[in-house]
C-alpha cells in the first residue's frame, strides 16, 4: 500500500456538508462527481497528499442509504492507493480477506477501486484504489 488516498465520509446532505468542510478545512471542494454504480453522489477536498470524500446517497437501496439508517453520518471507509490493483487484489485474496468483488470496478475521482468486507478488518470498510492512466 503506498498511502492513504482518502477517507470517505458518509453525510446526510452534500450541500449541507460541503460548506461545513470547506469552513472546517478551509480549503474550497474541488470538485463534485457522481458514480451512478455505486448510487452515491461524492464530493473532495485535498489535504496535502490525502483527500477527504464526502458521500452523499442517490438511491435509497444504495450502500451509503443503509449505512445512514443505520449508524448515521460519520466515517464510512479509508481507502489505500495501491501501484498494482490486481496484484494487490490476489495478495489480500491469498491472506485471507474477503474482497468484496473479483474485479476492480470503476470508481469516483479516476479511479479503479476494490473494496474488502469489514467483517474481517476489525470493522472498518477498506478500499483499495489506482489511478486509471
Ligand atoms: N464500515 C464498517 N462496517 C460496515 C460498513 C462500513 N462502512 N457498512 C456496513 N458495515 C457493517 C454493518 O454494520 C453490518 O455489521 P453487523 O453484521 O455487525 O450488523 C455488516 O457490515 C453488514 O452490513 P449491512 O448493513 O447488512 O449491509 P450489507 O451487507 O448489505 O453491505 C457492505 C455491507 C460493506 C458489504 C456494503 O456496504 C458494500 O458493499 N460496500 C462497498 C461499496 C460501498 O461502500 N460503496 C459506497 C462508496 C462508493 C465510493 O466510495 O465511491
Amino acid at each position: 500500500m503506498l498511502k492513504v488516498e482518502h477517507i470517505g465520509i458518509a453525510v446526510e446532505s452534500l450541500a449541507v456538508s460541503v460548506p461545513l468542510f470547506e469552513k472546517l478545512l478551509n480549503t474550497p471542494c474541488y470538485k463534485q462527481e457522481e458514480v451512478s454504480s455505486e448510487q452515491v453522489q461524492t464530493a473532495f477536498f485535498q489535504q496535502g497528499e490525502t483527500k477527504i470524500e464526502l458521500l452523499e446517497a442517490t438511491g435509497s437501496d444504495s450502500a451509503i442509504a443503509k449505512f445512514l439508517a443505520k449508524k448515521g453520518a460519520g466515517m464510512h471507509h479509508i481507502a489505500f492507493e495501491v501501484a498494482d490493483i490486481h496484484a494487490e487484489m490476489a495478495r489480500l485474496k491469498e491472506e485471507g480477506f474477503v474482497l468484496l468483488h473479483e474485479t476492480p470496478k470503476k470508481g469516483a475521482d479516476n479511479k479503479l477501486i476494490c473494496f474488502l468486507h469489514p467483517k474481517n478488518t476489525n470493522g472498518v470498510l477498506i478500499e483499495i484504489c489506482q489511478e486509471i492512466r
